[in-house]
């Protein structure tokens, strides 16, 4: 099993995710590999230096930020390229906590995606998530379960396992955020089994926060929407479910 950590400008969080990381490492994930996307605050460096210290901590840079879902599909066709059965995803902004990587491999190996959710009874809560987070989440989280007839509360997770032999990722071409909207299309168009596993919810900083401007809320959510109908179009998903034309 492969372990993927993308990596934007995470200097203060590094050493102290990846010792954790270490500290809970099960020994079925064989490599860990981060992909640091043109960070200019020192992570590059950091990651060098783990790297060296570890035999199993790789590193990929880009001299350009390319986006998160770049970093996503590169990290499945790593795992593809080495013979991986299963890769695991997991942010280092310590939002993530690496004892929960066990449960994920614990999980029946034969479930396509285990997707981490933060937002079910047994998701452990620690500080509140901005607003327009949880608002644009389950909008999108909604529309998915009408159109999919699927079950998600959380769609927007990273925390995940995916197992490789079914997902091709010479089928993504969502760079950004809303690479999981062209991800679930594609689930939902190769019928992939998907089971939802509660991670915490962690926010203890709202540095992160978008701005509680309604515009860019909205365009955020288009910039989801959009993407996802692209997807569909592309994997000629059916959206025949009553409702569908009920987004705006
Ligand atoms: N490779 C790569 N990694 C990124 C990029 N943007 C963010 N990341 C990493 O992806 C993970 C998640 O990024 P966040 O910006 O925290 O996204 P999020 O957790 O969905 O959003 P928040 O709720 O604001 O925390 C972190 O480990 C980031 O360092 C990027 O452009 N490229
Ligand atoms: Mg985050």
């Amino acid at each position: 099993m492969l372990l993927a950590i993308p990596v934007f400008n995470e200097a203060d969080s590094l050493e102290g995710v990846f010792s954790e990381i270490l500290d809970h490492l099960p020994p079925e994930i064989q490599a860990i590999v981060a992909i640091d996307d043109g960070s200019s605050d020192g992570s590059a460096e950091i990651l060098d230096e783990l790297s060296q210290k570890h035999d199993k901590i790789f590193v990929r840079h880009h001299q350009e930020n390319h986006g998160y879902g770049c970093a996503m599909i590169e990290s499945m066709k790593i795992a593809r390229k080495h013979g991986y059965s299963h890769l695991v995803t997991m942010d280092c902004d310590r939002q993530h906590r690496p004892a929960d990587l066990i449960r994920f491999i614990q999980m029946d190996p034969d479930i396509d995606v285990v997707s981490g959710s933060r937002y079910l009874p047994d998701s452990r809560t620690q500080g509140n998530p901005p607003e327009d987070r949880v608002e644009i989440n389950s909008r999108i989280t909604a529309r998915l379960n009408r159109h999919y007839e699927w079950s998600l509360t959380d769609s927007f997770c990273g925390f995940k396992r995916y197992r490789m032999e079914n997902i091709d990722p010479d089928q993504f071409k969502e760079t950004g955020y809303a690479f999981p909207m062209e991800f679930w299309a594609f689930c939902r168009r190769s019928n992939l089994l998907i089971q939802e596993l509660a991670v915490s919810r962690i926010y203890t900083t709202d540095s992160r926060s978008f701005g509680e401007d309604l515009d860019r809320r909205r365009r955020r959510y288009r910039y989801y929407l959009e993407t996802l109908k692209s997807a569909e179009k592309k994997f000629q998903v059916d959206p025949a479910a009553p409702g569908a034309s009920t987004d705006r």
